[in-house]
């Protein structure tokens, strides 16, 4: 068996590939992390790698991981200026047995130690959609936090080996030096390859709040399917936020488990998330939730026609 799910339409592109390659045969690894750096390097996708969206200050800071579920091993990064994909510098780290997590200068320093290319992440058109946003915030009140989406991919190939990457640029307008929960392992992701694999995306300080991923993960090594376990966690999750810290932000997340069964749940209105297996050809879906549960069904054309046609369209300033 084999499989790939990820976070959101934007990595349809790369999962495309990569399903291509998993169904021949290839590593889970190597696979989602050219998934991940394909939605990386394309500049219209707003919210992760190249053309990201900046800081309040307005430079890009990235946050990527690699987990590697045969090995438990892991490898992130945060805050990281101006390297072309920070995901493959995450997966370099985790080949190191100390310093797994790095941030700021310093990872940004091992990067260009190791190899890894300079590229300037700040695209004209980022910075359109910055001058406007801080206009409306001005103006409307509008804030901030608003507009994010996380690239999180999870793989399962032929001999049973499974990982899952991540990549952001976190959330806009995010202050200087901020982390949210992708490249924090156990929240953003998690993978082990005896049970499954989670990755959430939305917003940070509150998926942090139930380690999510692993949460999930930990359920379904108790029994539940991945659609329990993903369910249960985020609505679970949700409640407990809205009683005890008085809300609750945006909570989504897909997982899978070793034998390619897959799940997601989301507490908000439409949440996209893109699965291949060998049993189930490769779909964009559409999730949206009904009371406790996450219903979800394939996009059709006009959605996707829609979809290309909003993240090309002009920033009006
Ligand atoms: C963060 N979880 O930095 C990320 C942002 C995100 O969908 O996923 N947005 O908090």
């Amino acid at each position: 068996m084999w499989g790939i799910i990820a976070t959101w339409r934007m990595a349809l592109e790369g999962v495309t590939e990569a399903a291509t390659q998993l169904a021949a045969g290839s590593g889970a690894s190597a696979s989602i992390v050219d998934a991940v750096a394909a939605v990386e390097d394309f500049p219209y996708y707003k919210s992760v790698g190249y053309g990201g969206l900046p800081t309040e200050n307005g430079e890009v800071e990235l946050d990527a991981a690699f987990m590697d579920g045969d090995t438990l091993a892991f490898g992130a990064v945060g805050n990281l200026i101006d390297i072309a994909n920070p995901v493959r510098v995450a997966q370099a780290l985790s080949r190191q047995r100390y310093n797994s997590l790095l941030v700021g200068q310093g990872a940004r320093e091992w990067a260009l130690e190791q190899g890894f290319a300079e590229k300037t992440m700040l695209t004209d058109r980022a910075m359109q959609h910055y001058r406007k946003r801080c206009r409306e915030t001005l103006d409307k009140g509008l804030s901030p936090y608003d507009g994010h989406d996380t690239v999180g991919i999870i793989g399962l190939d032929k001999q049973g080996s499974m990982s899952v990457a991540t990549s952001t640029s976190g959330l806009f307008m995010k202050k200087r030096g901020r982390i949210g929960d992708s490249p924090i392992m156990g929240s953003g992701f998690y993978c082990d390859s005896e049970t499954g694999a989670a990755t959430a995306t939305g917003v940070g300080e509150d998926l942090m709040k139930g380690c999510t991923s692993y949460e999930i993960v930990r359920r379904m090594a108790g029994g539940m399917t991945p659609q329990q376990a993903a369910d249960s966690v985020v609505f679970e999750l949700e409640d407990k936020l809205m009683s005890r810290f008085g809300r609750a932000g945006d909570l989504s997340v897909v997982c899978m488990n070793r034998k390619g069964e897959f799940g997601a749940a989301t507490n908000i209105k439409t949440f996209s998330f893109v699965v291949a297996t060998e049993k189930q050809p490769l779909t964009v879906f559409r999730a949206e939730r009904r009371a406790e549960k996450t219903h979800y069904q394939p996009v059709d054309d006009e959605w996707m026609q829609a979809y290309a046609a909003r993240i090309r369209a002009p920033i009006e300033e």
